[in-house]
């Protein structure tokens, strides 16, 4: 089989003897099946201009090449560029972005330093899948330097709809540079029919039956919703003796717990979420001391405007729930912005009565599918999930699905899933499972790989 090259913005080289969890895995699985090498920032900053060093491990059959970002670069490529224009516009939050033209030369420069890097050390039968918004250009800048692999895209957040992905000045340029890829994989059909009706309108493409023909190349455009591995979620969260767990356990004992899992990103809704609960509050004084909502939400992107507003906007907002419903033994929202790792993750989630998935707009949420593949078959809990979270497409067959912009349904929905009967939830949970593993993580994998490799 031909090696595989890995590139994502930023690479999980294990440490030690651990081996990675969620989607690294997926990745990680890739790479050993078939040899190859992740390539990408090793999430440090380097001192001073130049070319940034390179370093490599190998192991298992995988090479993990690395190198620390300058300043310079981080500030214009990830810090501004990245997830300062194209992460609010592609979640729908035009009015967040904040475009100039020296972090855009920053964002295509860092680019171009990739396939610089890449391209020396390519074998003619290499298929090179990359990942994510900070590289759309990427495939671009290797053809100039006259890479003719088979070179695969994957978009982990939405596509937005034209009229928004046009409040991006450069907008037509990055997608003419994502039309060199020879396939671009997205997380739902929307997500798929967006990009190719923008470029239909705008780079004159037409339908092909291999894909879509821009100019002379074609393109395969298609969804391939990623998933997890489901065993290893139920495994995890069976483990027993996490010490989080064992301090909630007289808690758990006497409440239901209502869960939520983020980065805290205004993406992600939790300032409605705060709020549905606290509906719920309003409208069901007898859940009063019943229900505990925790929220784990670990600040994410600190120094990236727009993050530090959300954040003191929701420690105002959990302070104000705490202080009017709380008592002297017991406070209904934890709120708590601690980074906890998988193996606590797991069982707290297995641990939760509800699973409150309510983003504003998600590429997909992988929490929404942890949530229930770490419930018990014999006492499933229910996931309360957005609308607009790419989940939502795979999953509505199972989950109560809300629109996050409406407290009072979100509420009712949390009341619901509260009160929902055992045999009900079941069913459900049973649905969902099927599901989940029908399209889990090695599906996502195989598929796209299958597709990349297929025409070459
Ligand atoms: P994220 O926006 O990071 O990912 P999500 O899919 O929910 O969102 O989470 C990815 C992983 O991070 C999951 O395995 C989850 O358990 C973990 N995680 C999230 N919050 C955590 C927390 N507070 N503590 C510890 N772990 C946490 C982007 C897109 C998503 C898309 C994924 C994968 O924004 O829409 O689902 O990539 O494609």
């Amino acid at each position: 089989m031909s090696r595989l090259i890995v590139i994502s913005n930023r690479v999980a080289v294990p440490a030690g003897a651990r081996t990675p969890g969620g989607l690294a895995v997926g990745l990680y699985d890739a790479l050993r099946d078939s040899g190859g090498t992740w390539l990408g920032w090793n999430g440090e900053i380097g001192e001073g201009p130049g070319d940034m060093p390179l370093s490599s491990v190998t192991r298992d059959n995988i090479t993990y090449a690395t190198f620390p970002l300058a300043q310079r670069d981080y500030d214009r490529f990830y810090r501004g560029f990245s997830n300062t224009v194209l992460w609010p516009a592609f979640h729908y939050r035009p009015d967040l972005l904040r475009y100039r033209r020296a972090d855009y030369d920053g964002y295509l420069e860092v680019n171009r330093d990739f396939a610089r890097r890449l391209a020396p050390v390519l074998r003619p039968d290499d298929v090179i899948w990359v990942h994510d918004y900070h590289l759309l250009p990427l495939g671009q800048y290797c053809r100039d330097l006259g890479v003719r692999n088979r070179i695969g895209f994957f978009l982990h957040i939405p596509f937005p709809a034209a009229p928004v992905f046009e409040t991006i000045p450069p907008h037509r340029d990055l997608a003419r540079a994502m039309c060199a890829y020879d396939v671009a994989g997205f997380q739902t059909h929307a997500d798929a029919q967006a990009f190719s009706d923008y470029c239909a309108t705008n780079l004159g493409a037409v339908a092909a039956p291999e894909g879509l023909r821009v100019n002379e190349r074609v393109l395969r455009v298609d969804t391939y919703p990623i998933g997890i591995d489901v065993d290893e979620v139920a495994a995890m969260a069976r483990k027993k003796g996490s010490r989080q767990l064992v301090a909630l356990k007289s808690e758990l004992a006497r409440r239901k717990l209502i869960i939520s899992v983020d980065r805290l990103d205004y993406s992600k809704g939790l300032l409605e979420r705060f709020a549905a609960f606290e509906h719920l509050l309003e409208i069901e004084p007898d859940h009063g001391r019943d229900v505990s909502f925790v929220q784990l939400a670990p600040s994410s992107r600190a120094d990236v405007q727009g993050y530090r507003e959300i954040r003191r906007e929701l420690d105002r907002a959990a302070g104000r729930i705490n202080g009017k419903w709380g008592e002297l033994g017991w406070a209904p929202l934890r709120y708590i912005n601690r980074q906890y790792n998988r193996a606590t993750l797991m069982p707290l989630l297995g641990a939760s009565q509800v699973g409150l998935v309510t983003p504003l707009r998600d590429g997909m949420n992988l929490v929404a599918k942890e949530y229930v593949a770490s419930q018990p078959q014999d006492d499933p809990g229910v996931l309360v999930l957005s609308r607009f979270a790419g989940a939502a497409h795979d999953m509505q067959d199972g989950a109560l699905i809300v629109n996050p912009y409406d407290i009072e349904g979100m509420a009712h929905a949390l009341n619901m899933a509260l009160r929902m009967p055992l045999a009900e939830r079941q069913e459900r949970h049973q649905r969902l499972m099927r599901i989940l593993r029908e399209r889990d993580l090695a599906a996502w994998k195989n598929r796209f790989l299958g597709d990349l490799r297929a025409g070459g």
